[in-house]
């Protein structure tokens, strides 16, 4: 059974009025901005399942790497709780890659539930599903809803030791700032002893970054231009995407990766009863994928007030787990 937050409905509502006054105002600052949390519906689950595929998204085989090959130093890690543990994934989505460190628990007969949250219910199925299938002796608890009212909901449901995972360097869709909010309201839900492992992508060779993002099969692009499509069909909006082009950046020395849409003409979008006007070449900032320092995850975790326990790196030092405690 997937666990949802009372009151589901009401949630629903004040979601979508959410992502209305959301888009409402990105649409009328200066520059002009939208969410890229937004990006998933259908249509965008599908085709981050695609970027996930590409041969230029090198993010997906890191870490699966350290998840397929490195399982029992992240065990080793795990292990200083020394007690029965919750291991809650923030934004599991199918699990692919926790499946790995899933199995070698269960294998080893720890005590410990797997509780994996995410906004969306139809993965949430999907995954229980698989794990039914593949680990019948997983204990586990989806939990449907937005990451801090789950892990409050997941405190509610036991008071054990947490294993937090934020895998797929998921932290760098949020600039610098954001990042330290996010990561120290995770520590003050935390408890002494209680581990934080998040994934985060290095800097790295300029081109490679680039093509990961600029991939020549168009799969960005259209991730992109799929809010807008999704904002036509759940606010009654008329954009014309063919008007809008991806445009893709990356400054190696902030190691900010970019992504924008650029309005190709002078144009009027209609959102409701609203008009939003873009110049011709007036860009939209859709979405920032940050990379890495070694120096910046240590500043990090520092000021978020987490001491680093251990770091496991991917075999081309790419990406890096970096486990850390309250
Ligand atoms: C989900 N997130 C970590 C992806 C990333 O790499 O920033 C989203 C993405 N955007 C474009 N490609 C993939």
């Amino acid at each position: 059974m997937i666990v949802k937050l009372q009151k589901e409905l009401k949630c629903k509502s004040k979601h979508s009025d959410s992502f209305r006054s959301e888009v409402l105002e990105g649409l009328s600052s200066n520059p002009k901005r939208l969410a890229s949390k937004y990006f998933y519906d259908e249509t965008g689950d599908r085709l981050f399942q695609q970027i996930m595929a590409m041969p230029e998204y090198y993010l997906t085989n890191c870490e699966l790497d350290i998840f397929q090959n490195k399982t029992d130093e992240l065990i080793k890690a795990i292990s200083n709780i020394n007690e029965s543990f919750d291991l809650i994934e923030l934004g599991a989505g199918d699990a692919m890659k926790s499946s790995f460190l899933l199995k070698d628990l269960v294998a080893k007969s720890t005590d410990f539930t797997y509780m994996p949250i995410d906004i969306s219910g139809n993965i949430l199925s999907v995954l229980q599903e698989n794990m039914n299938r593949t680990i019948p002796e997983l204990k586990i608890i989806p939990l449907e809803g937005q990451y801090f009212d789950m892990l409050d909901e997941a405190t509610y449901i036991s008071n054990r030791k947490k294993v937090v995972l934020f895998l797929g360097g998921n932290i760098g869709n949020m600039d610098i700032e954001e990042a330290r909010r996010f990561c120290s309201e995770v520590r003050r839900k935390l408890n002494p002893g209680d581990l934080f492992l998040i994934g985060f992508d290095f800097k790295k060779n300029p081109h490679t970054i680039l093509a990961a993002y600029n991939d020549s099969a168009g799969i960005t692009a259209s991730f992109n231009l799929n809010l807008l499509t999704r904002i036509n069909r759940e606010l009654h909006a008329d954009f014309d995407v063919e008007q809008f082009q991806h445009y893709q950046t990356y400054d190696p020395i902030s190691g900010a990766c970019k992504s924008f849409l650029v309005s190709l003409c002078d144009q009027k979008v209609k959102i409701n009863n609203h008009s939003i006007y873009f110049k011709a070449n007036e860009l939209i900032d859709m979405e920032i994928s940050q990379k890495f320092s070694e120096q910046d995850v240590k500043d990090l975790a520092k000021d978020s007030g987490f001491h680093i326990l251990t770091e496991i790196n991917d075999s081309k030092n790419w990406f890096v787990d970096s486990i850390w405690m309250v």
